[in-house]
Parts: structure tokens; C-alpha cells; sequence
């Protein structure tokens, strides 16, 4: 087993026995956890070229080294404190914050930390098969960096679990390991992480997409009240960072190979990229439909008594709250597109009721950045085509346009027609046929990269291209 000594932290964990021996206790099952649910044929021949963590200054998060991935040391940060910091929003605004549990919001509190933890685990299982299907050793490399990153974020959720809310934090750190993505009796929470991820197109998106829902909820979290939650979510950031770097540079590559595909002489230029195992760019727009559409249901329902509760109780915040002018929004008004009777009208919100609301809007306008990096590659191929997102109402599964369909382009359409042309914009079971077919082969050479995708601009830490970022040692 391995030992507290071994949990990098600054939290003085060796200072606190009875938190120390509940991690002890926790590790095991985490460990096991990690080689059945984690990266499977990864865990005890390779050797995996990873950063971790081992202090929150920029040199000691940046420490990397070649580990065998169950032995990597998942370890427990908080960003340093803000000195004489208070409480940023909704009722409680300017008093100083908490570095307890205040008793009348342990079940709000409870229940964010658990949510946002089980998403953790969650992405993990989901892609604990596609290292068999990897497009290259960089890849490889960058897939079970987010996945080791993944897991210490489950660490810092169960770390505030077992240090702020005793017996019951103890069993909710154990469910954490218990719930199962997909599993039909205990499925993880919400619903995007149920879903397999099967293809590296897929991956890509979903880094892109649903990573950046982490981004808005962690930014969200780290304006909270309860500063150890602030602070912990406040480091976790700086990871998130990479994991949509991951997203977004992928299918930038993506995007760039295809586009020199579609050029190529050897299809006589036809743009018929699937003759040379290439994606084409209406597949890459199905999926980019499906991954955001599913990201935003992530949000919540636009109206939202939770969400207004988390607010009013100074648990929850919006992203970048000290970018607002006024924080305790008691009497602001949002302007809803809501739905009537099958007719969408803009209605008036309580602007604490639209809390939801207003991070998406944070998340749709983050994502648009990355959407205008990809047509630039277009347009330097001297390619017309574009890709975009899709209407917000497009394809949701929570909240107000659950139950009425619209087209990607925000037209409204009947159940008849949505059945007959969803897979006009969503990804087929075909697509799914076509993408693994492409990548059953996996490229475990170091500098060869799988034709779908080009290679990255350059290496991970200084090192080439072609290092050997994953190697095998019996
Ligand atoms: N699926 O009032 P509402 C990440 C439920 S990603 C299923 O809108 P609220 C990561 C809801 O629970 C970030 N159920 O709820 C990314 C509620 O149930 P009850 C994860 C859903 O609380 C990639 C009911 O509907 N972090 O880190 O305002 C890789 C009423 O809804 C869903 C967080 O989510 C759904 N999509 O909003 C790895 C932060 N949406 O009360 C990691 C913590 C709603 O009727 N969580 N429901 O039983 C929260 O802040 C909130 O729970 C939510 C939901 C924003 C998610
Ligand atoms: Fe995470
Ligand atoms: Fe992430």
C-alpha cells in the first residue's frame, strides 16, 4: 500500500491524523478502483511520460516524469489563500468567508462537492478503452494525462468530503467509487458521463466541450464561500487548462488534415477525404452538435430554485464574478428565450433563478474562441466551408427545450420531422462504424501519427515529437 507520505499536498496532511488515516483507508479502493475502471492494458507494463502535481507553484506543478500509471501520486492542493478574502456574492456578500461548514448549508455544500466529484471518476471510465485505439504516442500521452489529472480532481472533492462533513462525507467518498458510468443501478449523476467514449473524435469533443463545462463549474465553485472548496477548485483550473488544450488542439488537427485531404491529388481533389481514412468536416459538425448540445444540458435547467439557493447562500457564484458590477443581484432581471406552448418568447427571469442561465452563456461565448480557431485552418486551406455551433436550443435533453425540437440552426420542427432528420446533425451509427474502423489500429510508433490526424506544432515539455512518451517495460 501505499503510504500518506506519498500524497503530495500543502495541506500539512501529516498534521492530521484522523483526516490522514480516512485517506489511508480511502486509497486502496481508489487504486483498485483506478486498475478496473481506469486506462485498461495500461497499467502495469507502460510507463507513461506525465506531469504531476507536487506543489502549486508554476516549477512545482510542472514536474514531469516517466510513471507507471496506478503508481502515479495523486496528490491534494489548494491554490495559497487570498489574505483577509469575503464572500464575493448574494446575501452574505462582503463577510468574511468560511473555512467551516456553516450547519445550514452542509446538504447544499454536500451535494455540489459530490456532484462536481462524480463527474471526475466518471470521464475516466468512459475513456478506459480509446488507448487502444490512439492515433499516435503523443496522443496516448495526453490521454492518460487527463485521465491521472481526472483522478486527482476526484481526491480533491474526497479530500473536502472527509475533512468537512465526517461520517457522512466518508460514505459519499465511498459511493464516489461506487457508482459506475452507464452502469444501469448506479449510473454517475448526470447524464453526459454515461455515455461511452469510443473514438478519439469523440475524446476530442468531449475535452473540447464537456471539459469546458468543468472549466465553468470549477470557475463558478471557486468564487464559493466555503474557501477550502474555493481554493481547491481554484487549483484545479490550472489542469482543466491542459484537458481542453488536449480538446481543442486535437481537432484543430483534426481539421487540418482533413483539409489537406480534401486538396489532395490522389482523390483528384474531390473532397472525398473517407477514400484516404480521412473525417470529413459534416461528420466533424455532427459531432460538435452532439458534444455541445450535451455540454449545455451540464448547465442545468435555465430556471432554477437550486441554482438561486446557491447563490442567495453565497455557495455557488457566476464565472468571474468581480467582472459584474453589482453582486447580490436581488433585483436584476434576465431575459429568458422560454418556451410556451411551442412558441419561444423572451420572458423575464429573477435574474438569481437564471443563475444557470447566466454560466451558460459564460460556456457558449468560451467556446466560440475555440469554433474560430478551427474555421481559420479552413480558411488557410483556402477552404469555404465552416463549422459552427449549433443553436442552444438544438438537441437538449434539460431545462426548458427538453421537449420541443429544433434544428442546429434554432428553427423550430415538429416530433415527426426531428425523428425523420436528427441524423442529418447527429452523429449515425454509421459514423461510429466508419471512425472505429480508422482507428483499430492503434500507432504505438514513436513519431507516426494516424492519417486522420496531423501532428501537433510541437512536443510535450520541450521534448520532440517523435520522444517515446509512452514505453513499454516488462
Ligand atoms: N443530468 O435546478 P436544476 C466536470 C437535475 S463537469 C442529470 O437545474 P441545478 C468534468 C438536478 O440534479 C462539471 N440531472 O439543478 C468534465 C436536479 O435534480 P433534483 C461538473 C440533471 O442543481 C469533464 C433537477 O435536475 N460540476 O467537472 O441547478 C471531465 C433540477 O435541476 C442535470 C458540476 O456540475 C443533468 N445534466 O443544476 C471531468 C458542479 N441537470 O434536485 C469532469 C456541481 C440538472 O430534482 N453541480 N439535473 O433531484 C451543480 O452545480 C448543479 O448540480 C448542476 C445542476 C449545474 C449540474
Ligand atoms: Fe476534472
Ligand atoms: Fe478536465
Amino acid at each position: 500500500m501505499i503510504s500518506a507520505e506519498k500524497i503530495p499536498n500543502n495541506v500539512d496532511l501529516h498534521m492530521n491524523k484522523r483526516l490522514q488515516r480516512a485517506l489511508e483507508h480511502w486509497q486502496p479502493a481508489y487504486i483498485q478502483w483506478w486498475k478496473d475502471m481506469g486506462p485498461q492494458g495500461f497499467q502495469h507494463y507502460h510507463q507513461v511520460y506525465v506531469r504531476t502535481a507536487i506543489s502549486v507553484d508554476s516549477a512545482g506543478w510542472a514536474h514531469f516524469e516517466y510513471v507507471k500509471l496506478p503508481e502515479y501520486r495523486w496528490g491534494i492542493f489548494l491554490a495559497d489563500p487570498v489574505v483577509n478574502r469575503t464572500i464575493g456574492f448574494g446575501d452574505f456578500y462582503g463577510q468574511p468567508v468560511w473555512q467551516e461548514v456553516p450547519g445550514e448549508f452542509r446538504n447544499q455544500l454536500r451535494r455540489l462537492i459530490v456532484t462536481q466529484g462524480d463527474t471526475e471518476p466518471a470521464s475516466v471510465e468512459q475513456q478506459r478503452w480509446l488507448g487502444h485505439r490512439c492515433p499516435s504516442l503523443y496522443d496516448l500521452r495526453n490521454l492518460f494525462q487527463v485521465n491521472v489529472e481526472e483522478g486527482r480532481h476526484l481526491w480533491a472533492m474526497v479530500y473536502l468530503l472527509h475533512s468537512y462533513f465526517g461520517r457522512d462525507g466518508r460514505d459519499e467518498a465511498e459511493d464516489l467509487l461506487a457508482r459506475q458510468s452507464g452502469n444501469r443501478d448506479k449510473p454517475r449523476i448526470l447524464d453526459a458521463f454515461n455515455e461511452p467514449i469510443d473514438t478519439w473524435l469523440d475524446f476530442f469533443m468531449f475535452t473540447m466541450f464537456t471539459d469546458r463545462d468543468g472549466k465553468s463549474q470549477l470557475l463558478s465553485l471557486s468564487e464559493s464561500s466555503l474557501d477550502p472548496l474555493s481554493r481547491t477548485t481554484r487549483f484545479m483550473l490550472t489542469e482543466e487548462a491542459h484537458h481542453m488544450f488536449v480538446g481543442e488542439t486535437g481537432i484543430t488537427r483534426i481539421v487540418k488534415r482533413t483539409a489537406e485531404l480534401m486538396r489532395s491529388e490522389e482523390i483528384g481533389f474531390s473532397g472525398d477525404v473517407r477514400k484516404l481514412g480521412g473525417i470529413d468536416l459534416d461528420m466533424i459538425q455532427r459531432h460538435i452538435n452532439l458534444w455541445f448540445s450535451l455540454s449545455l444540458d451540464l448547465h442545468g435547467n435555465e430556471i432554477s430554485t437550486n441554482a438561486a439557493a446557491y447563490f442567495s447562500n453565497g455557495l455557488k457564484g457566476r464565472a468571474e464574478e468581480d467582472k459584474w458590477s453589482e453582486h447580490r443581484v436581488i433585483e436584476d432581471i434576465y431575459k429568458l428565450e422560454a418556451v410556451e406552448n411551442g412558441e419561444v418568447k423572451k420572458i423575464d427571469v429573477p435574474m438569481r433563478n437564471a443563475m444557470n442561465e447566466v454560466l451558460r452563456d459564460w460556456y457558449v461565448d468560451d467556446c466560440l474562441g475555440g469554433i474560430g480557431r478551427w474555421n481559420k485552418v479552413l480558411e488557410d486551406h483556402g477552404l469555404s466551408d465552416r463549422l459552427k455551433l449549433p443553436d442552444r436550443k438544438f438537441n437538449r435533453g434539460i431545462g426548458q427545450y427538453a421537449d420541443v425540437h429544433f434544428t442546429p440552426d434554432g428553427s423550430y420542427l415538429t416530433k415527426e420531422e426531428w425523428a425523420r432528420r436528427k441524423h442529418e446533425w447527429l452523429p449515425t451509427p454509421a459514423d461510429k462504424i466508419y471512425l472505429l474502423s480508422i482507428m483499430n489500429t492503434p500507432i504505438y510508433e514513436p513519431g507516426k501519427f494516424a492519417n486522420y490526424i496531423a501532428p501537433p506544432t510541437r512536443g510535450v515539455k520541450g521534448r520532440p515529437i517523435d520522444f517515446e512518451y509512452v514505453r513499454t517495460e516488462m
